[in-house]
């Protein structure tokens, strides 16, 4: 399977840096969710349109690059909320047009009403959509997206 893509498979859902401290991290931003509430509510998305979900979580950003790596052949789409290495991260970008699987990134918040240094995002332009704002309900839009696609 080196040189093919997996077209069925689970959905990956990524989450960078800081996104483990949801719950407690700023509520007032991120909302009182835990990351365990966010990946049982994709499970249950995916679950709905007959699909699986597999998660991962790092702080470490050669960590998130190698799930990704390990992802080609594996995984039919990835949601990731890169964290802060969505406004910094060229090589997170690379990373990800490397399984051939479509895209969406997630922000719990909404990125664009916040400090300048987040409306740029190196991920969007090769994600196949974007949701942001709608708090932890952006994964399961995300989930259902790419379910139906
Ligand atoms: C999460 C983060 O950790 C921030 O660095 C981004 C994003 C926004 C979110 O809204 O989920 O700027």
């Amino acid at each position: 399977m080196a040189d093919t893509v997996q077209a069925t498979g689970p959905i990956l859902v990524l989450n960078g840096p800081n996104l483990n401290m949801l719950g407690t991290r700023q509520p007032q931003v991120y909302g009182s969710d835990t990351l365990d509430d966010v990946i049982a509510l994709c499970e249950r998305t995916a679950a709905r349109f007959g699909r699986e979900v597999v998660a991962f979580q790092s702080n470490h950003e050669g960590a998130l690059i190698d799930r990704i790596h390990a992802a080609r052949g594996e995984v039919s789409a990835i949601v990731i909320n890169p964290g802060g290495l969505t406004h910094t991260s060229v090589a997170l970008r690379d990373a990800l047009v490397i399984p051939e699987v479509p895209i969406v990134e997630v922000h719990i918040s909404n990125v664009h009403a916040r400090e300048e240094f987040r409306h740029h995002s190196f991920v969007s332009p090769i994600a196949v959509a974007v949701v942001a704002g709608m708090g932890i309900q952006g994964y399961a839009a995300a989930i259902e997206f790419l379910a139906l696609a």
